[in-house]
């Protein structure tokens, strides 16, 4: 089967990460968010990966090319991002027979979408707590019969969890009116599926949609949660690394080094001498973390130094950022609520107790610049020394 995957949106919920690359190419542990998806979808046994590109396409060429694991790519343009049933419409070309749909920024359980691809026309399903605020599916007879967009009193507890098998028929459904929100949405797509064909739910228990920073911390948590331990960098015998800890070729960690894993240090990262890291924490490509640092359950993007005398905790660091001596982060609040973080000039709880700060590419801090709980930097802001800093900028 084809897998359809979308990754032309920017991801502006998750401003200012999406400021040189889109979304779906975030670091997730070793690869970008949408690899993942992609992985899930060749896994499962899809024969071509048609990617439907837009923001900032050229990071999504690059990193696939033509053939990615042996499986040939091809790609889609979606030129505005009009919602998800426009961007497989621009993959419609691509179609023949039987294809299914993933969102690039959706980490999925592998062996659902295997399921899903078994069981076409299907769609993923997940149990949750409280599905108000997704597509809610019923079913009845293993069947699903109808499917609801945030409901204020949902009629099951059963979230669609965006993965979609469908029949080749399908394909000349893919134009659906503009809904509310102004969008043409691949949920419209399932709802005649789901009036003409039997479609079958398949359940998964684990799935995420990364939408706000926060969620690309907890997908980082999820897959650093799948490591398993491979040293193969340069570990100075007086370092210490626990548990699930690798160290890419070429990645230095120096003498007094303690390392809690999960924790991945990718290639051209050094750490040390005497640092401290914990928590689930990726160290991207070329990352530097100096002497007296600790960094607790981040994630810090390529080429980012943490140099000096330095507190980081379950914070999301972009590129090439500089982290100035002495540079600390607050990530819990005195009242113990949880943290709040603007998205699109909206304050929200994160639903975190514990929650640092998003810096986007290129931040510069002073020294001794104290930083609070869920506070936003902008691509290139920058702080003065020992600034505390209470306020986005
Ligand atoms: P969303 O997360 O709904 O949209 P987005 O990625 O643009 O993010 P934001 O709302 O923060 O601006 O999209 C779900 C997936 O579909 C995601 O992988 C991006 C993709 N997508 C497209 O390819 N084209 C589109 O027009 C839209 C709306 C989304």
């Amino acid at each position: 089967m084809k897998a359809v995957v979308l990754a032309a949106g920017e991801g502006t919920r998750i401003r200012p990460l999406s400021g040189s690359v889109p979304k779906p190419m975030l670091p997730v542990a070793d690869r970008p968010l949408v690899a993942h998806t992609v992985d899930a979808a060749i896994d499962a046994g899809a024969d071509e990966i048609v990617l439907v590109v837009g923001y900032e396409s050229e990071t999504v060429r690059e990193f696939f090319s033509a053939t990615y694991r042996g499986v040939s790519v091809s790609y889609a343009v979606q030129t505005d991002q009009n919602g998800t049933a426009d961007a497989v419409n621009a993959a419609s070309e691509h179609l023949d027979g039987p294809f299914a749909v993933l969102n690039g920024d959706n980490l999925y359980d592998p062996a659902a979408i295997a399921a899903l691809f078994d069981s076409c026309p299907a769609v993923c399903a997940i149990e949750v707590k409280d599905p108000r605020n997704y597509g809610v599916l019923s079913t009845d007879d293993g069947t699903v019969v109808d499917i609801v967009e945030k409901p204020a009193d949902p009629p099951t507890n059963l979230a669609n969890a965006g993965a979609y098998a469908f029949p080749e028929r399908a394909r000349d459904w893919l134009d659906v009116p503009a809904s509310e929100r102004g969008e043409h949405e691949i949920t419209d797509v399932l709802a005649r599926v789901i009036d003409e064909f039997a479609v079958t739910p398949v359940t998964t228990d684990r799935w995420m949609d990364v939408g706000r920073p926060w969620e690309l911390l907890e997908a980082n948590e999820w897959k650093l949660g799948e490591l398993d331990r491979r040293i193969e960098g340069e570990v100075s015998d007086a370092a210490q690394l626990e548990g699930a800890v690798v160290v890419e070729e070429g990645a230095t960690v120096k003498p007094g080094v303690v390392v809690e894993g999960p924790a991945l240090i990718r290639s051209g990262a050094t750490v040390g001498p005497n640092a401290y890291v914990r928590g689930a924490t990726l160290l991207g490509e070329d990352v530097s973390v100096g002497n007296a640092v600790e960094i607790k359950n981040s994630v810090l993007s390529r080429g980012t130094s943490v140099s000096h005398l330095s507190y980081v905790g379950d914070s999301v660091l972009g590129r090439n950022i500089n982290f100035g001596a002495g540079t600390t982060v607050a990530n819990l609040r005195h009242d113990d609520e949880a943290v709040k973080f603007t998205v699109k000039g909206e304050r929200i709880s994160t639903d975190r107790r514990k929650f640092g700060v998003v810096a986007g590419d290129g931040v510069k801090t002073g020294i001794n610049t104290s930083l609070t709980p869920g506070l936003k930097l902008d691509t290139a802001a920058t702080t003065r020394p020992g600034e505390v800093v209470e306020r986005d900028r």
